[in-house]
This record gives C-alpha cells, structure tokens and sequence, in this order.
C-alpha cells in the first residue's frame, strides 16, 4: 500500500522593502515568486509609519542597527503580499537569500537584487506562528484571494 504524505498549505508574510520599489524591480520579483509556484492570496501597496515599521520590527528593538532599519523601511512606499504554498515560510526564506546580500547564494532574490544588508530588498516571515502574525499585521482574512480562484 501507498500511504501519501498529506502536504499542507502554508502562508508567510513577504514584503518588497522600498529599495525594491526604488529600483523599479517589483516586476522582477514577483514574477520570481510565481515562478517558484506561490500563489499570491494578497497583495498591497503601503507607505509605512514609523510607529508601523517599528511596531512590526520590535524584535530588533534593542539592536544596534533598529533606527537605520524604521527610517529605512519608511524612506518609501513598499509591497506586502500573502505567499502561499506547501512550507511557504522555508521556501520563501530560500528564496530569498541570506539577510547579507553578499552570503546569499547565487540566484537568490537579495543575491541578485540587493545592495547590502541593511538594504537588502525584501523580508520574509521566519516561523509559522510568526508567519500568522506578520500577516495578520497587515491583512484581513476577508481580504484574501477566494480559496478556489485558479
Ligand atoms: P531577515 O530579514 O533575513 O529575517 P533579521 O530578522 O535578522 O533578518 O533582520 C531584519 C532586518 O534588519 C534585515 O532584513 C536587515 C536589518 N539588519 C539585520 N542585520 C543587520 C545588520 N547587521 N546591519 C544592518 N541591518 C541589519
Ligand atoms: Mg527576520
């Protein structure tokens, strides 16, 4: 007997930073999104607060580097989208490179994309529950692509 392993559907939350935006290559990054066979379930245009960008970066908040990275992610409007696909969270990180630029692999998102660590083009939830959170951040439920859209 066969026994199939029942794959589950993951969402993660990304977000071309405005570095993305400034360069013009939103495009290129989501077509390399749904190349790797994502489905968009949301999609947004946002220019940030810094009450926001702080708010959703808090984590880094006692980091050397946490002001560059609010005025940074404030400098201009940036694209948040909903990912979706089986183990979203690991495949969109994989996708995107390493947080350094110049230590992701080749054909990477950042490794090709990207100027340097602080600007470093798009972000990536890290965990599931975290994944849950960012997107809960910055959608509705109700907002999202109906479950059966092709
Ligand atoms: P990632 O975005 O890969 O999850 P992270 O969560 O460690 O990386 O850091 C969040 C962001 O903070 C990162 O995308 C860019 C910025 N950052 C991280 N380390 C930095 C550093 N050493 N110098 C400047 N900016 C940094
Ligand atoms: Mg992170």
């Amino acid at each position: 007997m066969v026994i199939r392993r029942m794959k589950t559907l993951q969402q993660t939350l990304a977000i071309l930073k405005p570095d993305c935006v400034q360069k013009r290559a939103v495009g290129q990054v989501l077509a390399r999104i749904e190349a790797a066979d994502f489905r968009i379930k949301a999609l947004r245009m946002i220019w940030l607060t810094r009450r926001m960008a702080g708010s959703f970066y808090a984590i880094h908040k006692d980091k050397p580097f946490y002001d560059e990275l609010v005025s940074f992610m404030t400098e201009g409007p940036v694209v948040v989208a909903v990912l979706e696909k089986e183990d979203a969270v690991q495949a969109w990180r994989t996708l995107m490179g390493a947080t350094d630029p110049s230590k992701a692999k080749p054909g990477t998102i950042r490794r090709d994309f990207a100027d340097s660590v602080s600007r470093n083009i798009v972000h990536g939830s890290d965990s599931e529950e975290n994944a849950r959170q960012e997107v809960d951040f910055f959608f509705s439920r109700c907002e999202w692509a109906a479950e059966d859209y092709e």
